[in-house]
């Protein structure tokens, strides 16, 4: 098995005292940060989703393959996020209301971060009124995750509070997690969508006029 088998599997299998030094290992053997995410991270994630689906792991399994995940993503963070860039624009980014999926809208965040925006990440199960609050504060984005198909309504929820506090003109409107689509995003009203990471950071670009 190659080393980023190896990463992917000690992912799949939840065993964060592996992917670490695994993680650890590939980066002293001068493996791109970029490979080791999408490859070795995202695609584990992937496949324990699939495992899910199947009725092979259940949240359990589900939890500690994320905490794996995430242990070994704090080791590439400081090498996907450039330092000493001057702010693009501010972006609160967080995961909405009754939604705990942290890791997707986490990455975002560090992307963008990495872009060159200031990031406020205000975590998960994040109410509008929360988001309200913080654009309130100064930032021109707002980027909200979903990862449930029963959550995702809650964006909507979030731009009409945006458009109730006198907001909605003077943001953008940023969405993504697994079931969005752009015709989702065009049916409430958001300024942008984005698939993934990368995307994210295009889009996010494009929509600031940077
Ligand atoms: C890990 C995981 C969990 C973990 C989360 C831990 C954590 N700290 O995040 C735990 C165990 C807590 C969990 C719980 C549940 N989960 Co869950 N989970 C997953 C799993 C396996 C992976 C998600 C993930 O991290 N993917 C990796 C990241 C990198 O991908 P991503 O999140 O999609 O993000 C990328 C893009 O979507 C995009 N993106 C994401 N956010 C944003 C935001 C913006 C602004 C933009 C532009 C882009 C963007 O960019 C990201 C990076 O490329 C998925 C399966 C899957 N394949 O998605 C199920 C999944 C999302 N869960 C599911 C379910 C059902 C649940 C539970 C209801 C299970 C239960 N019975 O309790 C609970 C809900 C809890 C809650 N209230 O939120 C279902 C959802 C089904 C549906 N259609 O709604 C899925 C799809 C599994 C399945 N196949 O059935 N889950």
């Amino acid at each position: 098995m190659s080393l980023i088998q190896e990463i992917r599997q000690a992912v799949i299998d939840g065993q964060a005292k592996v992917a670490v030094p695994k993680v650890e290992q590939a980066l002293a053997e001068g493996m791109d940060p970029d490979v080791i995410l999408r490859e070795g991270l995202i695609d584990a994630m992937g496949e324990v989703g699939r495992l899910f689906e199947e009725g092979e792991y259940f949240v359990p399994e589900m939890l500690i393959a994320a905490r794996a995940m995430s242990a070994a993503l704090e080791l590439l963070r400081p090498l996907l996020v450039e330092k000493g860039v001057e702010p693009i624009g501010k972006v609160a980014i967080g995961t909405v209301k009754g939604d705990l999926h942290d890791i997707g809208k986490s990455l975002v965040a560090m992307m963008l971060e990495g872009a060159g925006f200031e990031i406020v990440n205000l975590g998960v199960d994040v109410a509008p009124e929360k988001f309200v609050a913080e654009i309130q504060k100064g930032a021109q984005i707002v980027a909200m995750s979903a990862l449930l198909t029963t959550t995702m309504p809650n964006m909507k929820s979030t731009i009409e509070a945006l458009k109730a506090a006198g907001l909605r003109d003077k943001v953008v409107v940023l969405v993504g997690g697994a079931p969005v689509t752009q015709a989702y995003a065009d049916e409430i009203g958001a300024d942008g969508y984005a698939s993934d990471a990368s995307a994210a950071v295009r889009k996010a670009k494009e929509l600031v006029g940077a």
